[in-house]
């Protein structure tokens, strides 16, 4: 993330972190007990993930440091990337993973690890809504490392309109499925590495998973927002997903 602040995970319990044969991979939010809902595209480097070579943490601060007290650990036993994921345009960026710890189990509730509400089918909140962004992402666009350390930051929702018309970069690249979000300065951002993380907006009281960072061009630079998918359009598929029987089975 570009500019914003440090924080600790307490404020952001639903954030996870995804490790590919023990890199940091992407970001993730845990959307149910067994569940982190991230993006596809953090999946889909040619050959595609191997699922073994995945791990997943919840209750996490510092990407580089454990901390035996707060994180919990899994293994990735299921991973669903959405079947109409277009890696040319990012359309239907999005991935399910079922989670599962060394011992059987999901998910355990702590202050550092709870689960985050789905909004209601195809909602959207109205432009200029502030809503927060979480991730281990890069602080600069050329930084050679991620930041070591939970950030997060406020960003305000752009409109289709706004963003199609504002960002000449983006107007023919954003779908029905992706919104665009982004600081009034243009100071704030997500970057690489925050992919697959949660844009949350507060509604009568409850935090509410909208978006998923998917794409930009850049950081934080002038009339090239963050793009996010829209969660929203998505309550169907992701019911579908984790009430199948085959996957919620034993
Ligand atoms: C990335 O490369 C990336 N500014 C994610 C988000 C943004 C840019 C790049 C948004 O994962």
């Amino acid at each position: 993330i570009v500019g914003g602040s440090f924080t600790r995970i307490e404020s952001h319990p639903w954030v996870a972190s995804i490790f590919n044969k023990g890199g940091f991979l992407c970001g993730g939010s845990l959307i149910a007990p067994c569940w982190v809902l991230s993006a596809a595209h953090c999946f889909s480097d040619g050959e595609g993930t191997n699922i073994k070579h995945l791990s997943v943490y919840l209750g996490k601060r510092a990407i580089n440091e454990t901390d035996d007290i707060r994180e919990q650990n899994f293994t990735v036993e299921k991973l669903i990337v959405h079947q109409k994921y277009n890696e040319n345009n990012f359309n239907n960026d999005i991935a399910l993973l079922k989670i599962r710890s060394r011992d059987g189990r999901c998910a355990v509730q702590s202050p550092s690890a709870r689960i985050v509400c789905l909004p209601p089918s195809h909602t959207r909140l109205p432009a200029g809504f502030h809503c927060s962004i979480a991730g281990y992402g890069k602080e600069r666009v050329g930084a050679w490392r991620y930041s070591q350390i939970l950030k997060q930051a406020e960003v305000n929702l752009i409109s289709q309109t706004d963003c199609r018309s504002k960002s000449i970069h983006h107007r023919n690249l954003l779908t029905e499925n992706m919104f665009c979000a982004g600081s009034p300065d243009w100071s704030t951002d997500a970057c690489k590495g925050d992919s697959g993380g949660p844009l949350v907006c507060e509604a009568s009281g409850r935090m509410f998973l909208f978006g998923v960072v998917s794409w930009g061009v850049g950081c934080a630079e002038k009339n090239k927002p963050g793009v996010y998918t829209q969660v929203s359009n998505y309550n169907q598929w992701i019911a579908d997903i984790t009430q199948l029987p085959e996957y919620t089975a034993g």
